[in-house]
Formats: structure tokens, C-alpha cells, sequence
């Protein structure tokens, strides 16, 4: 793609510009960019603050910034109980849909202040104290706001783990983290089927000598075990005398840790990602606020589980920093029909629509009746995440759903960058395809190999030359890697790990990863995961994994198989193996194909080129193979 034929760009609409918070985009850019520091101490100072900070950034030992040093607060006494002592008490923090359809649950800001005081309670009188870690194993229901905002209230530190990993992933972030307690669900209801959560979890702390409780919700009424010396029953609990009662927000140092949460990287172990109260409640709730222009009378829907990071930033925390309304639906978008989504924006009068595109592609595949058959009028903004937004999906969203007059704001980030890092805001021409800007204050590069800036329109690694509040703290229990990892190729600069463009516009086109990590349906894997799920099936030898392009995933796994002495290849096999990745690693990670080979190649010194497989895979050229072994 050259940058002549990106030149196709939507100009903002008057009803979108007017009146939005980042209206004078041009403006605050240019502000920002002259006081980056500056810009974030006015928007710390909309939020509440127990002790204000004694320095906004404290970089003497960098790369381990310190955001609001001094300051004191509790991402909770922004995001709950700042609304329940002002106008927002009686306004609706969370409306919730179970996926049938026949359960609707709603909290004020007053209700869901009590829900997670009464979790809190709970917590507390089972020994959690600020700084020990919880493990949070949920479906997409209420629980999960509670159980993540209780921990935070007490200063806890929450990892949440994707209800669709295996025992196996889910008993390594156990034991990483080592948990306390694991808070989780009898099941999870997938598509009308039964998904075992408890089951998952039995298995996954067999072994944990850390963990002393499980607290279980009650949500599809499965027969599960209980063991009568850890397990309990959520809505036991919550009838004893000890949930009851007021729960004070504990105040913390703006650098103490708001959660861990796991994600994929070059090996097979994954990385502990560690965010913190003060920096990270002002990244989440300051480009929220911008891209999404998040006003009084919104209901904003943000379709990611809680598992992930965009669940963490824009379903639970952003939504409620900014006083709004958050949607959350138990869920998929074509269960029992694919117009569920569309039937659930009509219904609830969503305004703004935050997904994925490999959701839109999917959906799209159904033709344009599903969704214009209901009235989607109410959405005022859609956006976008997870993996570069192709033009088909892009113009499909647009037009078909926003009806051709919502802004679509791409949004590029990380689960190490917390927020916002390249977006735009709703008075700023779009040019689909492209993410769009780097936020207020931030500044992104395109660099070579050897950290040279490339010229406008050619590609290269994307970087990230300042430092933002919501920055990753370190990776927990391994800063080398941390140090390693993001900041020693470009000494004082984030890498991403993604190659990119930019236009002679200042707008960025993401195009994707350039190391061992994945993107499939939007979901981050690494391939080294995926080997070592394979590997440890008794029939295998050795295999490689690489991710090719596909229609609606936008990745899909291929796994390259050697097989040990006296196993043949076979679809028995294939079977097997893909049920193997399925239950040791998750479902979302099972290979589409799996080739049976006699060798991989290696370099000399042993590590497999992927490289290599991808480009005879892709019929493109093999590159170099110098370093290739016999
Ligand atoms: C938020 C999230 C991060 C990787 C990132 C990049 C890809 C995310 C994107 C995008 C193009 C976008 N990515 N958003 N690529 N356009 N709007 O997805 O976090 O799961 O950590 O993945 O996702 O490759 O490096 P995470």
C-alpha cells in the first residue's frame, strides 16, 4: 500500500465535533506536545486525590517511571465513590444482559458502591490485605466489576485470567502470582453449552500452595465439587454477618499496584504485566474521555472480556472514571442469531460501540439484514481494536452500523501501554485503515534496525518516545526482562514489537507484529505457547507454530509437527492434537492446520525459523537463509 492510496479520508461531522471535549484538537495537541507534564497534571486534577503528588513524572530511573509520585488515592474512590456522594448517585453504573436474554441486572452507581463494598467486606474477613494478589477466573458477568473493584478498594492487587484458558495456563498465573485466592463461577454459559469453570479451577489449584479460599458464583447451577476447607459459596457469603456494613476505600501511594495481567510474548512464558493506581486511572479515564467523548447521557459498550486488557481499560475502569454508563453483555455476537449485538444496541439505546475486527468480519459475512433491520440510530460514535481494521470491515462498520455518520475511532495500544497510544478524537478527520495520531502528549517514531528515524511513508518499527501515566510499572517478579524486553533496543525508548508507517499527515498505519506474538481474533497469543501446549503431547517430537493471514480471524495457527519414532501422521492425530492445544492451552489457540513434517528449519545454533515456514507457506520468498542449519 503506498500513501497516495490512503489519501480517502472522512472529514467530522459538525454534530460530532461540536461540543466534544477534545473539540480544539489541533489546539491541545500543540499544547500537549509543548508540555506533555503539564497536560497530565490538569487532567490528574479532575480526579480526586487524597494527597496530591509532590512531582507528576519522576524519571531519574528510567525506564521504571514513576507517574504522580507522593499523590495519593484509590482508583476506586474515582471510579465509585466520588459518584454516589454527587449527581451520578442514582445514575446507572452497569447494565448487564445474560446471553439468553432473559436475565437483565442493573446497578446505580449507589448499588454497585454496595455490591463491592459487600465483596470487599468479604475479602477482608478471609485475610486479603493490601498488596496480596487475587486471582479473578469469571465470565462476563456483574461479579467481575465486583471482584476487580473490591480488590482495588483494599488495595489488592487483581490478576484476572481469561475464563477460556485451560487449568493448565490458569494454575502457572496462579502459581506466578501466587494468589491468595482464586474468585470464580460454577460455570459459564458459551453459546447454550456449559463451559466448566469450577471444574477448570480444582484442577488448576491441586497443586497451589498459596491459595487458601475459592469463592464460587453461582451462575449456570452445574453440579460441582466443593471442598468444604476452601471452597464457598458467593451467595452464602454475602448473607453472613461479615459481609455486611460499610468498607472504607483503602488510600494508596498513586505508584502501588492496581493488577497484574498476563500476556503473551516471545517465549512461552507469559509476561506479568504491572499497572498501578495513580498514572493508570488518569491514562484510562483521560482518552476515554477524548476518543470516545464520553458525555452525561451515554451508554457505552465495550464488547472485550474482562480477561483482557481492553476490559480492564474500557469496559470497567475508563467507563466508570468518566461516570458513565458501561454495558456489559455474558455473550457472543451470533448466538442464537447473528443480529444478537444488533438487537441488544437497539434495545439498550447504546451510543457508543467499542469492538473488534475480526467481530465486524464475522458478523459482516451475514449479510447487511441482520443489522439493518433493527434501528441502530442511537449510536452516536463506533471504535475499534485489537488488530489493524482492513478497508472491507472498516467501510462495512461505518456505513452498515454507524449508518455512515458515526465517527469510527481505530484505537492502537497495548497491554503494556494500558491506554490510548495512537487514536483519534471525534472532530478529527479519519482516514480508514490508518489508527490515526498519537494521543495528546505522546509521540510515536518510526525507526529502523538501527534507530534511525525512516521517512514518511516507508516502514519500520514503531516506538514510543514519551513516557504516559499508564505506562506498564515492570513485568511482576522479572524486571530484567522488563528492561530487556522494551527498552534495550532503542535505549530510552518503548518498543512495541509492531512495524508501522506514518503519512506525511502525522497518522499512523499499524501493520502488525513483528516478533513471535500473534493476533488471533483479536486475542494476543504467542507461538511459543502454542509449541509448548503441542509439545507435551506424547507423540510429538518437536513443532513450530506461525500465524498466517486469515479472513475472519485475522490470524489463524499453523502448527508444524514432528512426530517421535513409531507415530504416523494421521487425522486421528490432527484431531487429537488440536483437542491437546484446546485443553492445555485454550480454545481460542487450537491450530487451524497441522502439518505432519520429518524436520524443521533451524539455524545453526537451533532456534526454528519461522520466518522461513511463513514464507513457503505464503509462497513468498525464503529471505535469508545464511544462517540456515544442513
Ligand atoms: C489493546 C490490545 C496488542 C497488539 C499490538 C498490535 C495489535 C491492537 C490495534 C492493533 C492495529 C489497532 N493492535 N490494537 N493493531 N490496529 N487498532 O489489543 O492489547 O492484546 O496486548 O495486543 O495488538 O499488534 O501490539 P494486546
Amino acid at each position: 500500500m503506498s500513501t497516495s492510496s490512503e489519501r480517502f479520508i472522512f472529514e467530522p461531522s459538525p454534530e460530532a465535533s461540536a461540543g466534544s471535549w477534545a473539540e480544539d484538537w489541533q489546539e491541545i495537541e500543540k499544547r500537549a506536545a509543548a508540555d506533555p507534564l503539564a497536560y497530565w497534571e490538569e487532567q490528574a486534577s479532575e480526579l480526586e486525590w487524597s494527597q496530591p503528588w509532590e512531582a507528576v513524572l519522576d524519571d531519574s530511573n528510567a525506564p521504571f517511571y514513576k507517574w504522580f509520585v507522593g499523590g495519593k488515592t484509590n482508583i476506586v474512590t474515582n471510579a465509585v465513590d466520588r459518584h454516589i456522594t454527587g449527581p451520578h448517585k442514582n445514575k446507572l453504573a452497569l447494565i448487564w444482559e445474560s446471553e439468553d436474554g432473559k436475565e437483565v441486572r442493573t446497578f446505580s452507581y449507589f448499588s454497585l458502591n454496595r455490591d463491592v463494598e459487600k465483596m470487599a467486606n468479604i475479602l477482608k474477613a478471609m485475610g486479603v490485605r493490601k498488596g496480596d494478589r487475587v486471582t479473578i477466573y469469571l465470565p462476563r458477568i456483574p461479579e467481575v466489576f465486583f471482584a476487580m473493584l473490591a480488590c482495588a478498594k483494599l488495595g489488592a492487587v487483581h490478576s484476572v485470567v481469561f475464563a477460556g484458558f485451560s487449568s493448565d495456563a490458569l494454575s502457572s498465573r496462579i502459581d506466578d502470582s501466587e494468589s491468595k485466592l482464586v474468585i470464580t463461577a460454577d460455570g459459564s454459559w458459551i453459546n447454550g453449552n456449559v463451559f466448566p469453570l469450577k471444574d477448570i479451577v480444582d484442577e488448576a489449584v491441586k497443586f497451589s500452595p498459596t491459595v487458601e479460599n475459592v469463592i464460587v458464583v453461582k451462575r449456570t447451577g452445574t453440579e460441582v465439587h466443593m471442598d468444604p476447607t476452601r471452597d464457598h459459596w458467593y451467595h452464602d457469603l454475602e448473607n453472613l454477618p461479615i459481609a455486611r456494613g460499610r468498607c472504607e476505600t483503602v488510600q494508596v501511594d498513586a505508584e502501588d499496584p492496581l493488577y497484574i495481567l498476563y500476556t503473551s510474548g516471545s517465549t512461552g512464558k507469559p509476561k506479568a504485566i504491572l499497572h498501578t493506581h495513580g498514572g493508570y486511572m488518569v491514562g484510562t479515564y483521560t482518552t476515554l474521555k477524548n476518543t470516545f467523548d464520553i458525555q452525561e447521557d451515554d451508554r457505552f459498550w465495550c464488547t472485550a472480556d474482562a480477561g483482557w486488557v481492553t476490559g480492564h481499560s474500557y469496559l470497567v475502569y475508563g467507563p466508570l472514571l468518566n461516570g458513565a454508563t458501561t454495558f456489559m453483555y455474558e455473550g457472543g455476537p451470533t448466538f442464537p442469531h447473528p443480529d444478537r449485538w444488533w438487537k441488544l444496541i437497539e434495545h439498550y439505546g447504546i451510543t457508543t460501540f467499542y469492538t473488534a475486527p475480526t467481530a465486524i468480519r464475522s458478523l459482516m459475512r451475514f449479510g447487511d439484514a441482520w443489522a439493518t433491520r433493527h434501528d441502530l440510530s442511537s449510536l452516536r460514535l463506533i471504535g475499534s481494536v485489537g488488530e489493524p481494521i482492513n478497508p472491507a470491515a472498516w467501510h462495512w462498520f461505518h456505513s452498515v452500523v454507524g449508518g455512515g455518520k458515526a465517527p469510527l475511532m481505530d484505537t492502537w495500544w497495548q497491554t503494556e501501554t494500558g491506554m490510548f497510544q495512537i487514536t483519534g478524537v471525534p472532530s478529527m478527520p479519519q482516514k480508514p485503515g490508518s489508527a490515526g495520531r498519537a494521543v495528546f502528549g505522546q509521540v510515536a517514531e518510526i525507526l529502523d534496525e538501527h534507530g534511525n528515524s525512516v521517512p514518511d511513508g516507508q516502514e519500520g518499527f514503531l516506538t514510543l518516545k514519551n513516557p504516559w501515566p499508564a505506562m506498564a510499572r515492570t513485568l511482576y517478579n522479572d524486571e530484567q526482562r522488563f528492561v530487556d524486553t522494551y527498552w534495550s533496543t532503542y535505549p530510552g525508548r518503548y518498543m512495541t514489537g509492531d512495524a508501522a508507517k506514518r503519512d506525511e499527515d502525522g497518522y499512523f498505519w499499524v501493520i502488525g507484529r513483528t516478533d513471535d506474538v500473534i493476533k488471533v481474533s483479536g486475542h494476543r497469543l504467542g507461538t511459543a505457547e502454542v509449541e509448548a501446549a503441542i509439545n507435551s503431547h506424547s507423540a510429538v517430537s518437536e513443532s513450530a507454530a506461525i500465524g498466517l493471514p486469515h479472513e475472519v480471524k485475522g490470524n489463524a495457527i499453523h502448527s508444524f509437527v514432528v512426530l517421535n519414532q513409531g507415530y504416523a501422521g494421521s487425522r486421528e492425530l490432527t484431531e487429537e492434537l488440536r483437542a491437546h492445544v484446546s485443553s492445555h492451552l485454550s480454545p481460542i489457540a487450537k491450530p487451524d492446520e497441522i502439518e505432519f513434517v520429518n524436520t524443521l528449519p533451524k539455524t545453526r545454533s537451533g532456534k526454528i525459523m519461522r520466518r522461513v515456514l511463513r514464507a513457503r507457506a505464503l509462497g513468498q520468498d525464503e529471505g535469508d537463509l545464511s544462517t540456515l542449519e544442513e
